[in-house]
């Protein structure tokens, strides 16, 4: 499956401070065998690698990119308006303080910021939106996207579902000891 073999999926974020909230979003693609490529690009401190990003985004073939922003749209808005890949946007809430890493940075506004400014994107350039911090379902959301076009991950999909379920039951059970 080429999905095994080369990078479909692009995942990108605005700071290595975001990587501990995106590494949910590569750990939900390899539980499916979904392989990534995982870059830093910044929309304000490097603008013009973004642009470099999503021409070798488009001849790489990407069919999603999950890209995650604190505080505003910027990564995921551009990238959506260079490319014609879909964009899935992941709102960031808490990020490390680089200089001190044990501690947390609060984003002004607790990653309402993001969120919004990322589902408000002006109309022609869409960006799809997860909740704040909610890496993992962009990555399961892309698995779906991909399902389309590679059918065996449908039946992943499933199997993945049924142990949702199954564990749900176990709580339930335990729940009545
Ligand atoms: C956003 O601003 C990044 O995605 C990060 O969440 C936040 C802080 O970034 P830097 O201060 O490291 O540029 O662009």
């Amino acid at each position: 499956m080429s999905y095994l073999k080369k990078p479909l999926v692009g995942i990108i974020m605005g700071s290595s401070s975001d990587s501990k909230v995106m590494h949910s979003a590569a750990t939900a693609l390899d539980e499916f065998g979904i392989k990534h490529e995982d870059q830093i690009v910044s929309a304000h401190r490097t603008p013009t690698r973004l642009l470099e990003y999503a021409k070798h985004a488009e001849k790489q073939g990407f069919r999603v990119i999950i890209a995650g922003a604190g505080g505003s749209a910027h990564l995921p808005g551009m990238i959506a308006s260079h490319t014609t890949i879909p964009v899935i946007g992941v709102p960031i809430m808490v990020y490390n303080d680089k200089a001190n890493s044990d501690k947390f940075k609060f984003s002004a506004f607790g990653g309402l910021d993001a969120l919004l400014s990322i589902s408000e994107m002006p109309t022609g350039s869409p960006v799809v939106t997860v909740g704040v911090n909610k890496a993992a379902n962009a990555g399961l959301y892309t698995v779906k996207i991909l399902a389309n076009e590679f059918p065996e991950l449908k039946n992943k999909l499933k199997n993945h579902k049924e142990v949702q379920h199954k564990s749900v039951l176990k709580e339930s059970d335990e729940m009545k000891k």
